[in-house]
Formats: C-alpha cells, sequence, structure tokens
C-alpha cells in the first residue's frame, strides 16, 4: 500500500509549503503525565489521517478553506527529561512560528503541553487571554507530583497571571472549586452549556482582543468523542459548540491555538475523524473575514 504524505488533509504542495501557507499545524504526540486512559501519543497521526477524509468543502462558509494554506510540520518532540525543560523547548519551537506571522495549531498529545504555546503567544503577542474548551478544571497546584501535569496546566496559566475562561468544566477537586470561587473565575459549567448562547458575549468582554484558545477534547460528550483518557458525561454537542467557536473568531483575535488529549481507539475512527473536522472548522474560522 502505498503510504500517504503526513500532510493534512492531503494537500497539494502549492496549498502546503511552509512559506505560503499562513495555517501552520504542529504535532507534538507528547506523552509524560496522562493518568487514567493512555494513548494521546498517537492523538496527532490520527488527526492527520482522518482530516485526508475530510471533505475540503465547507458548506457552512460556502468555500474550501484549505485554499488559504495549510502547513503541516514534522512531529515536534522535546528532548529533555524534565519538564520544564522540555516546555521550554517547546515553548521556543512554537514562538518560531508564531513571530514568522503564522497561525500555529498545536496537535496534542497531552494537555500539559498547553503552557508551552501560552508562553509563546505572550511573548509574541503581548497581553492574551485563554479559552479553554475541556471537562476539566485542570487547577490543581501539581498532580502526581509534578506541577507540569495535564491536571495542573491552567493553574499554571493562571499563576503567569493570564486570565481564562473555561467551558464545559465537570470535574473538579475542592480546592479547585475553592480557587474559582476565591478567584472569580468565569466558568461555564457543563451542566449550564445549555445557556451559553445569551451569555457568551458578555463573558468574551471579560478578556483581552487577543485570545489563545485551548481545545480538550474531553470537552465533547463522550458519546461523540469516547477516544480521549478522562472520559466525563454530559459534555458539549457538535453544532453549538461550532456557533460558539464561529463567534469567538468573530469577536476576537485569536492568535494561536491547541487540539489535544485525542487518545485513539482503533477501529472507532468517529472521535478521530470529529477532531480532525474541528481543526478544520478553525481554520476556517480564522480564516473568515473579520
Ligand atoms: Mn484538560
Amino acid at each position: 500500500m502505498p503510504t500517504l504524505p503526513d500532510n493534512f488533509a492531503l494537500l497539494p504542495p502549492e496549498l502546503s509549503s511552509y512559506e505560503s501557507s499562513p495555517v501552520v499545524l504542529l504535532p507534538v504526540p507528547f506523552e509524560r503525565t496522562t493518568s487514567y486512559g493512555k494513548g494521546t501519543s498517537r492523538g496527532p497521526a490520527a488527526i492527520v489521517r482522518a482530516s485526508q477524509s475530510v471533505e475540503t468543502w465547507d458548506e457552512e462558509l460556502g468555500r474550501e478553506s484549505c485554499e488559504v494554506g495549510i502547513a503541516t510540520l514534522p512531529p515536534f518532540l522535546p528532548e529533555a527529561y524534565d519538564m520544564a525543560e522540555a516546555m521550554a523547548e517547546l515553548q521556543a519551537e512554537c514562538r518560531r512560528h508564531m513571530a514568522a506571522g503564522k497561525f500555529l495549531i498545536t496537535l496534542g498529545g497531552e494537555h500539559s503541553l498547553t503552557i508551552a504555546p501560552v508562553r509563546a503567544a505572550r511573548e509574541v503577542f503581548g497581553e492574551i487571554g485563554v479559552v479553554q474548551f475541556d471537562a476539566h478544571a485542570d487547577l490543581r497546584a501539581e498532580y502526581e507530583g509534578t506541577p507540569y501535569s495535564h491536571a495542573a496546566v491552567m493553574r499554571r496559566v493562571y499563576e503567569d497571571g493570564i486570565p481564562a475562561l473555561p467551558i464545559g468544566i465537570r470535574s473538579l477537586s475542592r480546592p479547585e472549586a475553592e480557587l474559582v470561587e476565591s478567584a472569580r473565575m468565569p466558568v461555564v459549567w457543563g451542566c449550564d452549556l445549555g445557556e451559553l448562547d445569551a451569555h457568551l458575549d458578555d463573558l468574551l468582554d471579560l478578556l483581552p482582543e487577543a485570545v489563545y484558545l485551548t481545545f480538550d477534547v474531553d470537552y465533547f460528550d463522550p458519546a461523540l468523542v469516547p477516544a480521549t483518557g478522562t472520559p466525563e458525561p454530559g459534555g458539549g454537542q457538535w453544532w453549538a459548540t461550532l456557533r460558539w467557536l464561529r463567534r469567538l473568531f468573530e469577536r476576537k483575535r485569536v492568535v494561536a491555538a491547541d487540539v489535544v488529549e485525542l487518545a485513539p481507539i482503533g477501529g472507532q475512527p468517529a472521535s478521530d475523524f470529529l477532531v480532525a473536522k474541528l481543526v478544520y472548522k478553525l481554520i476556517g474560522y480564522w480564516s473568515e473575514p473579520r
């Protein structure tokens, strides 16, 4: 069987070269601190593979979003064993592409990696906020001995002084709940997603103009995305989520994004396909005229 190019959506060279593409995908098959189900290291390859079956015509936007140009980089894995050093390596890699003017979408990998592109984005774009789609608050001071755990990533963002809007949260510990309360974080709980249309604009107004989007795919209901390490019932649905994402890209300058925590299940391609289509939708919304 001929091997497929490792290229998102099987785009021809004129639509996927690094030089000519404003959108750059960075696969980061990074998995070190996952605590329950494993397999996020196989996420990026599954997303790229599934993307090769996604229709490039977007019927909602009435165009082929890929015509903007989408480059897929080779997978990047930090070499350092130490988590702080590994994240610094990834941060430097992300900063390079952001500073080159690219819209960088990092494909995880586990959620711990998000701190690297967030810090890179702040270096390059200055004041930013973070919009977090997630089932879990990820606000632990540390988890299983490391402050760089996937379960602590938004705590690092918080301690960096970066405001966040967490959406879809339905799993957290008592200390995390107490931090949400004391820091008055504007959390959109999973059970309140049904009312988000009425509040999203007001919530986005709380953030700076430049926003980093981190999308943990366990945000979705596990009926839609079972292929993730720590699935939680009662998550987001497809069409409503796309509506909120489109609004986010209309209202804010989304400077970079990541899509993390897909842990593919062999023989069940639905999750992989959904996540690939989600990435394509982000590119479509990003490239809409504002
Ligand atoms: Mn998460």
